[in-house]
């Protein structure tokens, strides 16, 4: 009895408590730091600390917290990683899928032109490619003799020009279905998009080196919206 009351009364430690609070929080870092100046406290206290059990406790979920937080943290980044390597995939996919209409689409257009087609310049592959395929296969601003690239070609305002055939009704950009009209804002098609949203390219310019094809080149600048580079999707 007499030793019992001989010796001070020990006192919880606050900084075990508030260790061992933020480890049933889950809040990792401060529940691992006061965990262990807790500890040591205790250990230094010669008695007149306790709580080295809950000090204890608060480290570890402390630890514990850091380490699930880590694997949260690497499976959301393969999570993510991933989803983006799908979409890409998809829009590469797609992409081939609308060249392969594309050139289908223009031969079509050209055997009923007669063999023409609009010749490009290489300020055209550039700037206006996109919008003489929408010419094309939309029948928008060709004019009467019905062909684009032609003299009477007129404005463009969206929509079919009278009589005009209407190759691919996809490129309809009040509906734009398949987002492969870029109207900048406005009413009119600024260009024919592959999926990045960068202008499809169209070449039909006798005698440049660069061409490939005999009858007209056509691809997009892919994923990396570079041209000439190993990720363009193209019809040669
Ligand atoms: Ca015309
Ligand atoms: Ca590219």
């Amino acid at each position: 009895m007499s030793e019992i009351s001989s010796k001070p009364q020990s006192q919880t430690s606050g900084l075990a408590v508030g260790s061992l609070v933020c480890g049933v929080l889950f809040i990792g870092l401060p529940a691992i730091v006061l965990g262990h100046i807790a500890l040591r406290k205790i250990a230094r206290s010669d008695g007149s600390l306790s709580g080295r059990g809950l000090a204890l406790a608060g480290t570890i979920l402390g630890y514990l917290s850091v380490v699930a937080l880590t694997i949260i943290v690497i499976l959301s980044g393969l999570v993510v990683g991933g989803a983006s390597f799908v979409q890409r995939k998809a829009a590469i996919d797609r992409a081939k899928v609308q060249l392969e209409i594309f050139e289908l689409k223009i031969t079509e257009y050209m055997t009923d032109a007669g063999g023409f087609l609009p010749p490009t310049s290489e300020d055209d592959v550039e700037a206006r490619s996109g919008i003489i395929i929408y010419r094309m296969l939309y029948g928008d601003g060709i004019g009467a003799d019905g062909i684009a690239g032609t003299a009477d070609d007129g404005a463009l305002d969206g929509r079919p020009d009278e009589g005009a055939i209407v190759y691919w009704a996809d490129l309809d950009p009040i509906n734009n279905n398949q987002n492969m009209i870029n109207k900048r804002g406005g009413e009119v098609p600024v260009a024919v998009v592959d999926p990045w949203g960068n202008p499809w390219r169209f070449r039909n310019q006798k005698g440049n080196p660069d061409q490939q094809n005999s009858h007209f080149d056509l691809w997009s600048v892919g994923p990396d919206g570079k041209n000439g580079t190993a990720d363009d999707i193209k019809n040669w």
